[in-house]
């Protein structure tokens, strides 16, 4: 018998992968946690029934959620996570020897756990001495801090079940509050493609840039995100990424990256016509 995940992009349209092996099943506190093997992502879990980490394109979120922001000031040296469970981010945070804190909120303590026991690719540098895990709501955790990071990264599900919370204009505000006076905010934004998606994009983007001086978003290509066409949001109080960046900084760290590298930076922020569009909408 075929065992197959199929995860509902939209109404009217599915993505399957093939499995072969249903290897966990739990109802945590706060959502519905499932890994499974497969041939051609590898492991991947999902949380309420959607993707999100495989071994195979995980490169490219981790990459693209933490370089960006770390090239465009490279004297970062504080940063917070929000979300997160399975590691990835702070991995890619960790392969910088001159940062000093980098905490991680994760609202469900078993998904950190299943990713340690299943997913040792993301979850492989949470014992990192730099590194702090709270288990507890972001939104709770950020609220009354002032001037604690130089970065923090939204790593969230999507705006429905813990993640909503973290698409409020309450909690922009929250993390700009706890924002050194050149903090960056960049935040798992959604996709443009499909309108089920667009909608919470062009949200998420009203709200930042309210607040937020620099609001921009940047791309990348996610296989297994629905329409495989993703953003991340780019906020600042001060630096803009293209201005103010200098690759030179970057490569002199001499990190070694499978997705991102210094032209795609420039270039991940060059939108589509139809994206432009929507977010003036
Ligand atoms: N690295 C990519 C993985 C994720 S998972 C996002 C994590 O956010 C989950 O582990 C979830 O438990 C956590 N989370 C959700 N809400 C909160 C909250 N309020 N506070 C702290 N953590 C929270 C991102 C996948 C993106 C999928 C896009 N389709």
């Amino acid at each position: 018998m075929e065992l197959w995940y199929t995860e509902k992009h939209t109404d009217t349209v599915d993505f399957s992968i093939k499995v072969k092996k249903h290897i966990y099943s739990e109802e945590s506190p706060f959502q519905t946690i499932d890994f499974f093997e497969s041939e051609e992502f590898g492991t991947f879990f999902t949380l309420d029934g959607l993707m999100m980490v495989n071994e195979k394109d995980e490169f490219v979120y981790h990459d693209m959620i933490t370089h960006v922001a770390m090239a465009t000031n490279p004297s970062i040296k504080r940063v917070l996570v929000i979300g997160g469970g399975d590691g990835g981010t702070v991995r890619e945070l960790t392969r910088y020897k001159h940062l000093e804190k980098i905490d991680m909120v994760e609202i469900d303590e078993m998904v950190v756990r299943a990713c340690e026991k299943y997913l040792p690719i993301t979850a492989c540098k949470l014992h990192d001495p730099r590194v702090s895990l709270y288990f507890e709501d972001g939104l709770a955790f950020i609220h009354g801090k002032v001037n604690e990071y130089d970065l923090i990264l939204v790593d969230s599900t999507d705006p429905i079940g813990p993640g909503e919370g973290l698409f409020s204009e309450a909690f922009y505000k929250d993390c700009y509050t706890a924002l050194a006076d050149n903090g960056i905010l960049i935040n798992q934004h959604e996709s443009p493609y499909y309108p089920n998606y667009a909608r919470e994009m062009k949200r998420s983007h009203s709200k930042i840039e309210k607040i937020f001086p620099i609001s921009k978003v940047y791309q990348f290509h996610m296989p297994t995100y629905p329409s495989g066409h993703w953003l991340f949001g780019f906020a600042s109080k001060t630096l803009d990424p293209i201005a103010d960046f200098d690759p030179k900084a970057w490569e002199a760290f001499g990190l070694e990256t499978k997705y991102y590298n210094t032209e795609l930076h420039t270039g991940c922020f060059a939108l589509p016509t139809f994206v432009k569009k929507l977010l003036k909408e």
